[in-house]
C-alpha cells in the first residue's frame, strides 16, 4: 500500500487526536481555574500505527477501504482519572457535549474481561475540518483510574512480550494484582472525599501564592 494513502488515510485522525487532547485538557484547566475539583487527572492520545492497523486488518479480515469503518480505534484518547466515581463524570461531561456524538460504550467496570482489565470505553463520531470539506470519524476514548492505567500498561507490555503465549504463572499473578488493583480502588473511593477537600484547600492555597 502506498504511503501516500496511508498519509492521506490517517492525517484525520490525527488532527481528531491534537484536538479532543487540547480540549479535554482544557476542561482541567477550567475546572482548576473555577476552584472546582477536576474528574480528569491526565490525557493522552496517540493515532495508531500503520503495523498496528495491518494486524488488526488481518486478524478481523479487512479490507484497506473498510479500515475506518470497521476499525473504531485508529484515533485513540486516553482519560485518567483518580477515583471510579470521577469515570462516571467524565462519562457525563462527553455526553453532554454537542461536539462528540456517541456511537458505543464498551463498559469493562461491570463486566471485566478475562485477562482482568478493566476500563470504561467510549466510541465517539467527532467531526475534523480537512482541505477537502468536513469528516467524521470514530474515536475511542478509554477512561480509567490511574490504578486500573498501572496495571493496563504492565500487562500489555507483558502482552507484547509473550505474544499469545504468556505463561500460565504470570496470568495467575496479573489476575491476582488486578483483584489489588479492585480493592484499592475501592479503598480509595471510601476516601475520596477526604482527599478531594485536602486538594482543593492545596490548589486554593497554590492560587494565592500564585497571584501575589
Ligand atoms: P493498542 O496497542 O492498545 O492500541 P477491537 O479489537 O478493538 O476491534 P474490541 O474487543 O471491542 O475490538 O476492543 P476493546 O477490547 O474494547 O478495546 C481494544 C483496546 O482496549 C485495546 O487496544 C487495548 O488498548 C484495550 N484493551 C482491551 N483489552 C485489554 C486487556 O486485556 N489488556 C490491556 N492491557 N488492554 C486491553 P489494542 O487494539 O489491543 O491495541
Amino acid at each position: 500500500m502506498e504511503i501516500q494513502l496511508w498519509r492521506e488515510l490517517l492525517n484525520p485522525y490525527e488532527l481528531a487526536v491534537n484536538e479532543l487532547t487540547l480540549k479535554f485538557r482544557h476542561l482541567i484547566k477550567e475546572h482548576k481555574e473555577n476552584g472546582l475539583y477536576s474528574p480528569i487527572e491526565q490525557v493522552s492520545g496517540r493515532v495508531k500505527t500503520i503495523s498496528s492497523i495491518l494486524e488488526k486488518m488481518q486478524k478481523k479480515k479487512i479490507i484497506f477501504e473498510d479500515i475506518e469503518d470497521k476499525i473504531e480505534d485508529i484515533a485513540g484518547i486516553r482519560i485518567i482519572c483518580q477515583f471510579v466515581e470521577d469515570i462516571f463524570k467524565v462519562v457525563e461531561l462527553i455526553n453532554n457535549r454537542g461536539d462528540m456524538e456517541v456511537k458505543v460504550v464498551k463498559d469493562y467496570l461491570n463486566n471485566i474481561k478475562e485477562s482482568g482489565y478493566r476500563s470504561y470505553h467510549i466510541i465517539i463520531f467527532y467531526n475534523v475540518q480537512t482541505i477537502r470539506g468536513p469528516k467524521k470519524i470514530q474515536v475511542e476514548i478509554q477512561i480509567r483510574t490511574l490504578a486500573m492505567d498501572f496495571w493496563a500498561t504492565i500487562e500489555h507490555s507483558l502482552q507484547y512480550k509473550y505474544k499469545k503465549n504468556m505463561p500460565e504463572h504470570i496470568k495467575q499473578r496479573l489476575s491476582s494484582a488486578a483483584s489489588a488493583v479492585l480493592l484499592l480502588d475501592n479503598e480509595m473511593s471510601s476516601v475520596r472525599s477526604e482527599i478531594m477537600d485536602a486538594q482543593n484547600s492545596f490548589q486554593i492555597k497554590a492560587n494565592v501564592v500564585a497571584d501575589i
